[in-house]
């Protein structure tokens, strides 16, 4: 199995074209992509694992087609990670070896360049083994920092055919999306998935209702986002109209409030599809392009999935439609745990072999699925990104003059969930220091919207 086999099959022969790739200004054709890509995957040879400072470029595409072709694990980071975050994942990943442009000249490690160059190396590629890591892709947690998720090549391969299938996405398409490549919406889906089916990328840079509407005029056919990029997208009837000509309106990675379907709906004239996954899992459930896209509903399990439903006391809940369990799913796309961490990987799946969610879920008697919630509250879902709350906390608790912290996250219209620090101090101190030291710490997405300043925490016993 080649991951990249649209990238490969298509590379020079009929369909490849000048912009085939596009990631804001800069675009390439997938024959000079897979150049570029070997030139770097030979200087990657002998390497544990290349970290990839994961801005929105093209040389970001590069290296992870680099690191795929060379059968050497990749891990992307944030652009904006600060160093407490960065330094953590390049530690904890074992990464010996860093694609980060001009950045990042502290770090400490081997340098690789994903940049065009004129030297024609050897293109010698080993292309991993399905099932050895393809990414090391790092997610938050209730607590600690965040772990590594071991992804192997067949569960992206598994969980982007199932899409295919459900979508009716081939190499005619033209896939237009703005979300970060440091995610696997952003990276598994909204890349690996265009090279996989061999159709046009345009990442239009970020995902404005502007860039986007742009992109649709030059033949945009299934547009990606989250919740947020939608109801933005709402907001801008204008733009919104520009999308009547194509074909799927696909939106993840948090819940799509039904307003938003509706807006949209109304907004494209195109009723969008509503998916659902995890990183640990990738895409487990979807609706169907051929099916009923029912707003609040993500649909049925994609071909190679299974799920089930389960009550606090393990017993396996019936599709009735009402009774509320947690979510279990197995099968295909499921990664391989967590790097380094058995205790978490054991504690993420049941004795028989399903991995638990942690999400809270109503199954229907005709197999839709609804996502009514998580069980744990301090997971927060902020523009579609997950953020840990003891993570924020520990983070907030580094700041001079606070006594004492809890993060929450608060219902928001625009974001879905608003991060908010609540705090005891020892004296002033400005919230706006607060959220920098947050965003110049951990990432800028990671940063609390709100600070509240109360003279005591409520405590239980
Ligand atoms: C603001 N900025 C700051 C600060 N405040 N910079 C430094 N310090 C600060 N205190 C800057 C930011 O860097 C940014 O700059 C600009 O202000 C706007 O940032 P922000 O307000 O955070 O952006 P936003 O407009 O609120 O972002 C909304 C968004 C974003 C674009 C929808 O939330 C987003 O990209 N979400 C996608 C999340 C995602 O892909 N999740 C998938 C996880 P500049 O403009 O220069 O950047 S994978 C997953 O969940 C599973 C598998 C699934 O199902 O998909
Ligand atoms: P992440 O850890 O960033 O991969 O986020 C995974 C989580 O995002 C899931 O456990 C869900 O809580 C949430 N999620 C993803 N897609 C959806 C969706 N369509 N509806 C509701 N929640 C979603």
């Amino acid at each position: 199995m080649d991951l990249l086999r649209g990238l490969v099959t298509t590379a020079d022969g009929r369909g490849d074209h000048h912009g085939a790739v596009t990631v804001g200004p800069d675009s390439l054709s997938r024959a000079e992509l897979l150049s570029r890509a070997d030139r770097l995957a030979a200087d990657l040879t002998g390497a544990r694992a290349v970290a990839v400072r994961a801005a929105a470029e093209l040389d970001t595409v590069v290296a992870v087609v680099a690191g795929l072709r060379a059968g050497i694990p990749v891990v992307p980071i944030a652009h904006d990670a600060g160093p407490a975050e960065r330094d953590h994942i390049l530690r904890d990943s074992g990464a010996d070896v860093i694609q980060a442009g001009d950045a990042w000249d502290d770090v400490p490690l081997a340098r690789v360049s994903a940049g065009a160059r004129q030297d024609e190396k050897s293109t010698a590629h080993h292309l991993a083994a399905d099932d050895q890591p393809a990414l090391i892709m790092y997610t938050s947690g209730t607590t600690g920092a965040p772990k590594g998720v071991l992804i192997p090549g067949r569960a992206i391969a598994a969980c982007l055919d199932g899409l295919a299938d459900a979508w009716e996405w081939t190499a005619e398409d033209h896939l237009v999306h703005g979300l970060p490549l440091f995610h696997v919406h952003g990276l598994v889906l909204g890349v690996l998935g265009a090279l996989r089916h061999g159709c046009t990328l345009t990442h239009t840079g970020r995902p404005t209702p502007e860039a986007y509407a742009t992109a649709a005029a030059r033949g945009g056919s299934i547009f990606f986002g989250v919740p947020t990029v939608w109801s933005r997208m709402v907001a801008d009837p204008s733009s919104a109209a520009a999308l009547r000509g194509a074909r799927a309106i696909v939106s993840g990675s948090a819940p799509l409030p039904v307003t938003v379907f509706e807006g949209l709906r109304d907004g494209t004239g195109i009723t969008p599809l509503e998916r659902y996954g995890m990183t640990e899992t990738l895409i487990t459930v979807s609706t169907r392009l051929d099916g009923e896209r029912r707003p609040g509903s993500v649909g049925l399990p994609i071909s190679g999935v299974e799920t089930r439903l389960r009550d606090d006391e393990g017993a396996v809940i019936g599709n009735d439609g009402s009774t509320i369990g947690t979510l279990e799913v197995r099968g295909s796309t499921i990664g391989d745990g967590y790097l380094g961490r058995p205790d978490a990987t054991a504690a993420s799946m049941t004795d028989d072999g399903w991995f638990v969610t942690g999400d809270s879920a109503v199954i229907g008697p005709d197999g839709m699925h609804r996502i009514v919630g998580r069980t744990s509250v301090d997971i927060i879902k902020c523009g579609g990104f997950k953020v840990g709350a003891g993570e924020v906390e520990a983070a907030v608790a580094e700041v001079p003059g606070v006594r004492e912290v809890a993060v929450v996250g608060s219902p928001d219209d625009d974001l879905g969930e608003s991060i908010v620090a609540v705090v005891v101090t020892d004296g002033p101190v400005e919230g706006h220091a607060i959220i920098d030291h947050v965003a110049s710490t951990l990432s800028v997405h990671k940063r609390p919207r709100r600070v509240v300043v109360v003279d005591e925490l409520p405590r239980n016993a």
